[in-house]
């Protein structure tokens, strides 16, 4: 339980501390503690033999040869697409099948669950290659742990699939992301050994901390184990989750799936990225640290050799274990008061189970980081080979690993955002990009490659994202923050606080936003109209076309007063005539525009949802009923003087958005209601999302289900008008 005393905190770091910038953090340096830890390691050692030592390293060296493991594996898997044959994983349904395995069995276990993925997954789409990463990882961990009781909490959970192969739903996975179908990530609805539900990154420190002290306090005595990304743990939440971890000391077990890539997509448009950050170079230096590997072999060796007194040498190695150190980016977790065991071989299974046994089997081991090298797609070629290790595909080709992508007619909107930012910043050289480890989802990386010093990936850290563009705008410079809709929930504060407070001119690209599909309600841009436009300095837009987009790109680059922001979904263009070389011309704030004239009802549309507006008033003219369709624009400012002109020349208005309650139509009703323009005859019906998270499955089974198609529209137009005018019929849309 926790003492009343920080044992170690980030202050105390801060503050004992000679500065260093080899080890990657840059201010602190930590020479006593190593020293501490090898004079520890030593003294414990003199009981095995320096030749014991010798032998492990001539072993390791060996066994730890990339070229040789690749070979191996890739002579015993078969990627012909042929359904695997698995004679070891067809007998298992649940963990607790796996106990019994050999090393051996479980090596062969990780062989088939690695054709099983890739024959699955070449089926369906989806994440590929962190889960190959993790093969033997979770392998290990069933077989080391008793799920449920133990909890195992991925974070982010794209690298889930195997650990769902495992936990009973293998039969389903061919159903994954789609309507209906497994969800993507661990749900904790779906199975009960989903610990947490995850599709954010960065929170299993935290909640694992949650559920050990939870645990604690039930007087329960089951383990907890957070598996964690270098690209997860560039996050504040894992630092604040660490710092939290070591003053409460309680038995958590960290796993630091350490695979060097840390921003989405992997690649450039030229090729692989190194990993940014300085978090990753300092992971790069313990990757060299053997003396644990070595000390693990040698007693492992000295069980074999002494048969009885295994126990006792096994709990030398437990106590040892938790002294040794790869250098000083390993005591930074020390100094936490969180021991650090590493570098493990993530694809050896013996180590692995050995090391997870020895820490499972500590009693009070307090929190321990098992740090774990990995390699993302490893074991299948096309995706250790690909710039951007295949992280996430469409059906693909097993043989080739070729995707099997359509040739879209038009580009996506996060391509027409990249272009009209270029556009823009090749005429304004203070217009920077900032993204948070999405260069390949925002498009930044078209940017990048134009302008490489004045673009920034910050690592998975949204909040610093928009606070570091709060600062760049503090200087003068007009920072573009483009982040997907649904990860700027976690920078809100800094919005308000750091960005609209002090009207700081920062610009919000919000990706992705509305229904996302197939990533379901983790990934979906439902709220970001609700909460960046209760802000009272914000610019709020959201164009109806990809035209528009590039107008409001350039809009955004114009507004220098004050932050502003706009949303554009998931998918492709509607094929409208783009602005010669891509740029876009500022539009005149707070005004919208009308897109077509009738005189029974007005459909105000938010966004792209404007074309199923347009549809919508074509299925009623089929019915005679004429309707006037106008774009918003903007939801802050509104444009008062449209709405006021749509409220008072039509019996009924509609608005429409793909968007949450408390959004656009909450705006407008203000305006409808402060204005007087609802104490008379005026019907008006919002329509927006539904006020309940929409399950994964394609973009447009989620629009039938949230009510938001054009027969929708229609069809409330419809009801409305059946209901003042008689001479309507009834007609079955
Ligand atoms: C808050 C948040 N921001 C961004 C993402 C998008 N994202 C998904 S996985 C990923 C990279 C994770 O890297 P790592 O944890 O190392 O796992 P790996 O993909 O390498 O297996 C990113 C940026 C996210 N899921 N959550």
């Amino acid at each position: 339980m926790a003492s009343s005393f920080p044992k170690a905190s980030f202050s105390s770091l801060l503050h004992s501390h000679h500065a260093s910038s080899k080890t990657g953090f840059p201010t602190i340096s930590f020479p006593s503690c190593s020293d501490r830890k090898l004079k520890n390691v030593r003294a414990s050692l003199d009981n095995i033999s320096t030749s014991d030592v010798k032998e492990f390293r001539v072993k390791k060296t060996q066994h730890f040869a990339p070229e040789q493991n690749g070979q191996i594996i890739k002579r015993i898997l078969d990627f012909s697409g042929r359904k695997p044959s698995t004679p070891i994983l067809d007998t298992i349904n649940y963990p607790f099948h796996m106990k019994n395995l050999s090393i051996q069995e479980l090596e062969m276990l990780a062989a088939e669950l690695r054709e099983e993925i890739v024959y699955t997954v070449s089926k369906t789409g989806g994440h590929l290659s962190s889960s190959l990463g993790v093969t033997e990882l979770t392998v290990a961990l069933h077989h080391v742990f008793n799920c449920p009781e133990d909890k195992i909490i991925w974070d982010v959970g794209h690298q889930a699939y195997m650990h769902k192969i495992l936990t009973g739903r293998r039969s389903r996975m061919h159903t994954i992301r789609q309507t209906c179908g497994l969800a993507g990530f661990p749900r904790r609805e779906e199975s009960v050994h989903d610990a947490f539900g995850v599709g954010h990154s960065s929170t299993s420190i935290s909640a694992g901390l949650g559920m050990a002290v939870g645990r604690d306090l039930l007087e329960k005595n089951n383990h907890v184990i957070s598996v964690i990304g270098d690209g997860a743990m560039t996050a504040g939440m894992a630092y604040e989750a660490l710092n939290n971890a070591g003053f409460l000391d309680t038995n958590l077990i960290i796993i630091l799936n350490d695979n060097q890539q840390v921003s989405l997509p992997t690649a450039t448009v030229d090729g692989p990225a190194p990993p940014t950050g300085a978090l990753s170079r300092a992971l790069r230096l313990l990757h060299s640290n053997t003396e644990f590997r070595q000390l693990c072999q040698a007693a492992k060796d000295k069980m074999k050799q002494f048969g009885r007194q295994a126990g006792e040498t096994a709990a030398k190695i437990n106590g040892l274990s938790r002294e040794i150190g790869g250098g000083s980016g390993a005591c930074f977790f020390e100094e936490l008061g969180i021991s650090y065991i590493g570098p493990v071989d993530g694809h050896n299974l013996e180590d692995l189970v050995y090391v997870l046994k020895q820490v499972q089997a500590m009693p009070a081991a307090g929190p321990t980081l098992i740090h774990v090298i990995t390699e993302k797609g490893k074991g299948y070629a096309p995706a250790e080979s690909a710039p951007d290790k295949m992280h996430g595909v469409v059906k693909f080709d097993p043989v080739s690993g070729k995707q099997l992508k359509s040739k879209p007619k038009t580009l996506s909107y996060t391509q027409y955002f990249a272009e009209s930012l270029i556009a823009e910043a090749e005429r304004d050289d203070k217009i920077v990009g900032i993204h948070a480890a999405m260069g390949g989802g925002t498009g930044l990386n078209l940017f990048h490659k134009r302008f490489p010093d004045r673009c920034f990936d910050v690592g998975i850290a949204e909040q610093h994202a928009v606070t570091f563009a709060a600062g760049l705008a503090a200087e003068g410079l007009k920072p573009f923050c483009a982040i997907y809709s649904s990860f700027l929930q976690r920078g809100f504060d800094q919005v308000v606080h750091d960005v609209d407070l002090q009207k700081l001119p920062v610009k919000f690209a919000m990706d992705r936003a509305g229904l996302v599909g197939a990533d379901g309600p983790t990934h979906c841009g439902a709220f970001d109209t609700t909460f960046m436009a209760c802000l009272p300095n914000m610019v709020v837009m959201a164009p109806s076309d990809e035209t528009e987009l590039m107008h409001m790109v350039a809009t955004a680059a114009a507004i220098n007063d004050r932050p502003c922001c706009f949303r554009y979904p998931r998918g492709n263009g509607f094929g409208s005539v783009i602005p010669p070389k891509n740029k876009g011309t500022p539009l005149e704030v707070g005004k919208g525009r009308i897109l077509r004239k009738g005189s029974d009802v007005a459909i105000l549309g938010y966004g792209t949802i404007v074309k199923s507006c347009l549809e919508a008033a074509e299925l009623l003219k089929m019915l005679g009923i004429s309707a006037t369709v106008a774009d918003a624009r903007f939801c802050k400012p509104l444009d008062g003087e449209l709405i006021r002109q749509l409220a008072q020349e039509h019996e009924i208005l509609i608005t429409v958005e793909e968007g949450s309650i408390g959004g656009f139509s909450s705006h407008v009703s203000n305006f409808l209601a402060l204005n007087g323009l609802l104490d008379g005859k005026l019907k008006w019906r919002p329509m927006m999302l539904p006020d309940r998270y929409i399950e994964h499955g394609s973009q447009a089974d989620q629009i039938e289900e949230a009510g938001l198609s054009s027969k929708h529209i229609a069809g409330t137009v419809f009801s409305l008008l059946a209901g003042v005018r008689r001479d309507v019929p009834l007609y079955n849309l």
